[in-house]
């Protein structure tokens, strides 16, 4: 028999991307992202692997070996990809999990694709598990996947986590197979979300579509139980503090202010490119405030990242023409020759970088329609100066751990112009004191201390009827 493992996780990609050398000789290059250091910290001294896509269409690699963690791909198809992934993960779930900012496309073609794809994900973790093994499933492209691998083996531990918001029941309601999404994630022993208003949803959608018992966070199944609770995710603190706080990092960040032409206040944008984040939101208040004159763009400048996403995605494509006709009447308004007024960058740039950026910005704007979490927030209060501020979204999972953000409404542009307006003009110390206790709480919360406490509710969730017959 091949090796099982004691802890697997499961997620759409695996934390590697495949890479061509100078000399055309193929390789893999870790993915940076906290999900994957946690889970690292997580896996150091246990026997665990990864099940996950490696990124190319067609037949899988073999599973294989990357610094110390054991990869098994699960292939998809040109068709499934199109599909399973950017059809109804990402053109369905995304946005109905995203308070339907875009219409959602129905396509019954999509859902059979999700389904045959979540099937062989629980097969592939039915398959490496070892007896009784933890099962640690990630997000929303794979929520059947709980049931199918619980009927494929019931000795097996499960959890899933949410990394994006659950929506209202009003909302949840409108999504064609709702019920087989409630059903798939019952599979699991316990369901970690960002927010307790997350869990909740769930837990209503619950009573309300499949009629069961909801005691507290516990829905009773008869057989067993299933527990639904916030654990909220966050961010390698102390890996980022070593990159911010590099000398080569710090001088980077004086000489992007330099690049700026010195300017009073940086503000800065940083989101994957997608509707959900308001960037057109954000971009309309920054202009507004040009025109109203109480910003001046040769002392107030904006950088906006928008790194590339899901571009072949159709409402993708258009959010991006949207934003760069934006980004341009800006510019052509208010930029003189050798100083632009918004700086927008749309492509991806390495951690140094990043760091730098959010070390150079004195009001980092976040500004999410809605958001899971949303971990540029907490980055930024890392990496940032003392007296740096953080005009966050109400909207954001992060605002509920940061409360002593600049908060706004992103649909009210003028509520939003006033709260960046009191971030540019707050007197240091007010600035201080808010970041002062805001990077106090994220320090005390990393993404390792985020996996070990999901960890501990899964483990410590009621028991299956099998396992205790056994103990
Ligand atoms: C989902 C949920 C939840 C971005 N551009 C570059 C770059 N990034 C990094 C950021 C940050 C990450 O990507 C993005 O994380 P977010 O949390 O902001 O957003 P999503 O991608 O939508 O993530 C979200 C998250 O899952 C975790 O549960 O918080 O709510 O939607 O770390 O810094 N990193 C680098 N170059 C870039 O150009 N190196």
């Amino acid at each position: 028999m091949s090796h099982t493992y004691d802890f697997v996780v499961a997620a759409n990609r695996l934390p590697v991307d495949r890479v061509t050398g100078e000399e055309g000789n193929e390789g893999w290059r870790r993915s940076p992202g906290g999900l994957v250091t946690a889970m690292d910290a997580v896996m150091r001294g246990r026997d665990g692997a990864w099940v996950g896509w490696a990124g190319d269409p067609g037949e899988a690699p073999a599973p294989f070996d990357d610094a110390g963690m054991q990869l098994h791909p699960v292939p998809l198809s040109e068709q499934e990809i199109a599909d399973y992934y950017e059809g109804h993960s990402n053109d369905t779930l995304w946005p109905v999990y995203h308070d339907v900012i875009i219409t959602p496309t129905f396509k019954r073609s999509w859902r059979g694709a999700y389904r045959a794809v979540n099937k062989r994900f629980a097969q592939a973790c039915a398959d490496i598990a070892a007896e009784g093994a933890t099962v640690w499933v990630h997000d929303y492209q794979l929520q059947l996947v709980p049931e199918m691998l619980r009927e494929l083996r019931p000795d097996l531990r499960i959890g899933w986590f949410n990394h994006i918001p659950f929506p209202a029941v009003e909302l949840f309601a409108q999504l064609p197979g709702r019920e087989e999404i409630l059903e798939g994630l019952l599979g699991a022993d316990f369901l970690g979300f960002q927010r307790t208003e997350d869990a909740g949803n769930f837990l209503r959608a619950v009573r309300q579509y499949l009629d069961l018992d909801v005691t507290g966070d516990v829905v009773d199944l008869g057989e067993r139980q299933v527990r639904a609770a916030a654990v909220p995710i966050s961010i390698d603190v102390e890996g980022l503090r070593e990159i911010v706080e590099s000398d080569s990092v710090q001088a980077r960040a004086r000489e992007i202010r330099e690049q700026l032409g010195n300017p009073e206040k940086i503000l800065l944008g940083v989101d994957r490119l997608d509707y959900t984040k308001g960037i057109r939101h954000r971009l309309k208040a920054f202009g507004e405030l040009l025109a109203d004159e109480r910003l001046d763009p040769s002392k107030h400048k904006l950088i906006q990242v928008a790194t590339p996403s899901r571009e072949r995605v159709k409402a993708y494509m258009d959010l991006r023409d949207q934003i760069e006709l934006t980004v341009g009447r800006i510019n052509g308004d208010f930029s003189s020759i050798g100083a632009t007024a918004l700086t927008y960058l749309h492509r991806s740039f390495d951690r140094e970088e990043m760091a730098a950026m959010f070390a150079a910005a004195d009001i980092m704007l976040v500004t999410p329609l809605r958001d899971g979490m949303n971990l540029v927030a907490k980055e930024y209060v890392t990496c940032c100066a003392d007296d740096g501020a953080l005009v966050l979204s109400e909207f954001a999972g992060a605002a509920t751990e940061l409360s002593d953000a600049y908060l706004c409404n992103p649909h009210d542009i003028a509520g939003l112009k006033q709260q960046i307006m009191k971030a540019v003009d707050a007197p240091a110390p007010q600035r201080r004191q808010r970041m002062d206790s805001m990077r106090a709480l994220v320090s005390e919360n990393s993404v390792q201390q985020w996996a070990k406490n999901y960890l501990a509710s899964l483990e410590a969730a009621p028991k299956a009827p099998s396992t205790q017959a056994a103990s």
